[in-house]
C-alpha cells in the first residue's frame, strides 16, 4: 500500500490546497476526491480508502445552485463515520469547472467535472467527425482554463490518406492545439497518448457517445475499468454505455475522467472561450473601422473583407456567427432570471413586510 501523502498527490493533492486548510482552520478534516456522483451521492477517495458519502445538511441548505453541490473532481473535507460511509463537509475551491449549458427549458449550467488540467476532446475519425462540435468542445475548454488536446479515434476504420488530410485540416483550421491519432482496437497511436499523461496531473474525456473514451481509458489504464459496448450501427441513436461520470487513478500516474458522451454541447458564459477558439477571427477583428464591430455589415469589416478575399474559411465564420448567437441568447436569459429572482424577491419581502404590518 502506498504511503498516504504519496496517494493523495498521486490524486492531483497539490500544497495549494494545505494552506486553504490551513486558513479555514480546517486541518483536523479529512480531505478526500470526489469520484462518482449519482444524484447527491458520492464516492470520495482519501489517503484512507474509498467511502460512499453524502453532504451536510447544511451544505445542502445553503446550496443556491446546482455549482455550491459537490462534482466529480471536487476537493472536499469529509468526517467517516462509519467504515465505509463518510460525510461531505466543504467543497474546497475549484481550480478550474468545466461546464456546459444544459439542453431544453430548464437552460441551467451543469458542471462536467472540477479540477481538471487537460481536457481530451475526443472524435471518431470515422462518420462522426464533425468540425463544429469540436470547435464546441474548444470553446468550452478555453472558457474553463483547461488545455485542450484533439484526440481522433478509429483510424483503423478510414483510410490512412483521409486520417492525415483531417489532421491538415484541424491544423489549419484550429492552430496550436495538439492533435492525437489512435486505433482503440490495434493500438496505434496508444504510446504517444500515454507519454502525454503526468503523475497528479488530471485529465478529462469530452466526446459523443460512442467515440471510444472509456475504450481509450481502459487502454490507458491497462485493464478493463470502464464498461464499453458496441454501438451497433443501426441503432446507435441516444444509447450511452457509460451512464455517470467517474474519475480514475492510473496506475502509472495521472488521474482519468470518463464521461458519458454528450449528444449536445450546449456553450454558457464563454466570450473568452470564443475569442480563444476563433482567433484568426479575432486577429482579423483588430482591423475592422469600428471598435464594436459585429462583422455582419459592416463597413470596412475587416473579418467580411477576408471573407471575400478567401482568407477566412466560410464555415469558420459561420460557425463562430451561431455560437456568438448562442452566448447572446445565454446572456438574456441569465438576465431576465436574475431579474426574475430578484423581483420575486422583493415580492416576497413586500408579502412579509404586509403581513407584518398587517398583524400590528
Ligand atoms: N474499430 C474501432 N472501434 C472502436 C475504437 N474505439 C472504440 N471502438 C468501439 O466503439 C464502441 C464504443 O466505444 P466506447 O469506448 O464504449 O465509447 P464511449 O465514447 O465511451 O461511449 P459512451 O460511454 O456512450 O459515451 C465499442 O464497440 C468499441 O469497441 C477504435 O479505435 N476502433
Ligand atoms: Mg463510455
Ligand atoms: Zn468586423
Amino acid at each position: 500500500m502506498d504511503d498516504p501523502k504519496k496517494l493523495l498527490s498521486k490524486l492531483g493533492y497539490d500544497s495549494s490546497l494545505d494552506d486553504i486548510l490551513a486558513e479555514n482552520g480546517w486541518q483536523d478534516f479529512v480531505v478526500a476526491r470526489v469520484i462518482t456522483e449519482h444524484k447527491e451521492r458520492y464516492v470520495v477517495q482519501s489517503a484512507g480508502g474509498i467511502y460512499d458519502a453524502e453532504i451536510t445538511g447544511n451544505l445542502r441548505f445553503t446550496a443556491a445552485s446546482r455549482e455550491d453541490f459537490p462534482a466529480v473532481g471536487d476537493w472536499v473535507t469529509i468526517q467517516i463515520y462509519d467504515e465505509n460511509m463518510a460525510i461531505i463537509h466543504k467543497i474546497l475551491p475549484r481550480r478550474s469547472v468545466i461546464k456546459r449549458q444544459a439542453v431544453g427549458a430548464s437552460g441551467t449550467v451543469q458542471i462536467i467535472a472540477t479540477n481538471i488540467d487537460v481536457a481530451f476532446l475526443v472524435q471518431a475519425v470515422d462518420r462522426d467527425f464533425n468540425m463544429n462540435r469540436l470547435e464546441r468542445y474548444l470553446t468550452i475548454s478555453y472558457s474553463s482554463r483547461v488545455k485542450p488536446v484533439i484526440i481522433l479515434t478509429k483510424t483503423d476504420l478510414a483510410e490512412p490518406k483521409y486520417v492525415d488530410e483531417l489532421r491538415t485540416l484541424l491544423e489549419k483550421r484550429i492552430s496550436e492545439v495538439p492533435v492525437y491519432t489512435v486505433s482503440n482496437e490495434t493500438g496505434t497511436g496508444l504510446e504517444e497518448v500515454r507519454t502525454l499523461l503526468k503523475e497528479g496531473k488530471t485529465y478529462c474525456l469530452l466526446g459523443s457517445s460512442g467515440v471510444g473514451k472509456s475504450s481509450l481509458l481502459n487502454n490507458l489504464a491497462g485493464k478493463s475499468r470502464m464498461r464499453t459496448d458496441a454501438v451497433s450501427s443501426s441503432n446507435n441513436k441516444g444509447r450511452h454505455v457509460t451512464t455517470h461520470r467517474e474519475l480514475i487513478l492510473l496506475d502509472d500516474g495521472g488521474v482519468l475522467i470518463d464521461n458519458p458522451g454528450m449528444r449536445e454541447v450546449g456553450i454558457a458564459d464563454t466570450e473568452s472561450g470564443i475569442e480563444a477558439t476563433f482567433d484568426q477571427i479575432m486577429s482579423l477583428s483588430g482591423k475592422c473601422k469600428y471598435k464594436d464591430c459585429t462583422h455582419t455589415v459592416e463597413h470596412d469589416c475587416a473579418v467580411l473583407k477576408a471573407l471575400e478575399t478567401g482568407e477566412l474559411d466560410e464555415a469558420v465564420y459561420q460557425n463562430y456567427l451561431k455560437m456568438q448567437k448562442e452566448r447572446a441568447h445565454f446572456e438574456t436569459s441569465a438576465q431576465e432570471k436574475k431579474r426574475h429572482d430578484k423581483s420575486l424577491g422583493k415580492l416576497i419581502k413586500n408579502y412579509y413586510k404586509q403581513d407584518f404590518k398587517g398583524r400590528r
